[in-house]
């Protein structure tokens, strides 16, 4: 196997979410996502990050019983097994208070730890935190978003979320901050975060990106999620070159691979040709 690192961290997206595909019922969905969750820990994943609410473009929110019968049997499951984090991407507190009781690692919430109950959720467990940034409602986010300066406004928001994490006792070093690429933006404001990360980088936080097939790179290139690797690792490579903390991605082995390739272009010594074969 060629040589690994580390740098950035590769988060695998695993979506428990009702399949038209399916007609075995929720033993097969449980099953499906144990079985994704292995190969992406067996292709490299760093840590597993565990939703089973659609956040994306115009989608309905989710019934807490649902969520809950989806997301947690398999959040159990993998903290028994798996050697790696197990992050739970939630926007409630309920959900979250169950995972983390039963041991999650990550808290990540798309909704910027607005809500109080969230923010002593994750400083009662000291866990790690992942908050986002999101201009509006998942329902309605890309109806008409509006910044004057997308990447000053959306840092600020981020200095002063992580500032009052802080406050509410999460230590520095469990923060991450996350542009949210796609929540509440438009394919320009997009661009400019994307093209920004190095600048968000100077809060002193490991910055997360989420751009995974995501309908930014359907606007540019007319392709369907499911045929986006091409585009979100191209994206993932310049967001490598500014030194991106962590990549949150569907397709895991294709970016363990990216990262080594990057880090021997980037990383590995100098230019020098000796001569020597
Ligand atoms: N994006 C999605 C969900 N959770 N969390 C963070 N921190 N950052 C993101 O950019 C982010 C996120 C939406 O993407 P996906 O999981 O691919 O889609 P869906 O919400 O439809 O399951």
């Amino acid at each position: 196997m060629s040589e690994s690192t580390n740098t950035p961290l590769i988060m695998g997206v695993l979506n428990v979410t009702p399949d038209s595909f399916y007609d075995g019922g929720e033993h097969e969905e449980f099953q499906d996502a144990l079985d994704r969750a292995r190969e992406m820990v067996e292709a490299g994943a760093d840590i597993v990050d565990v939703g089973g609410e659609s956040t994306s473009p115009g989608s309905d929110p989710v019934p807490l019983s649902e969520e809950k019968e989806r997301v947690l049997p398999v959040v159990k499951s993998l903290l028994q097994e798996l050697s790696v984090p197990v992050s739970i991407d939630t926007r409630k507190p309920e959900v979250a208070a169950e995972a983390l009781e039963l041991g999650a690692d990550y808290l990540n919430v798309v909704t910027g730890f607005e809500n109080d109950e969230m923010v002593s959720l994750a400083a009662s467990y000291d866990c790690r935190v992942v908050v986002m940034h999101m201009q509006g409602k998942p329902r309605d986010m890309q109806e008409d978003p509006t910044y004057d300066d997308v990447v000053s406004e959306v840092k600020a928001y981020l200095r002063d979320r992580a500032r009052s994490l802080q406050e509410a006792g999460i230590r520095r070093e469990r923060i991450f901050v996350d542009p949210g690429i796609g929540f509440g933006k438009t394919l320009a404001h997009n661009r400019r975060l994307l093209r920004n990360v190095d600048s968000l980088r100077e809060l002193g936080y490991p910055v997360l990106v989420g751009h995974s097939r995501k309908t930014f790179i359907g606007d540019v290139t007319g392709d369907p999620a499911t045929e986006r690797r091409g585009g979100t690792l191209l994206v993932s490579g310049y967001l490598m070159d500014q030194g991106v903390d962590v990549l949150r991605v569907h397709d895991v082995a294709d970016h363990v691979q990216a990262r080594t390739m990057h880090h021997w272009f980037v990383d590995e010594g100098g230019d020098s040709d000796t001569g020597r074969k």
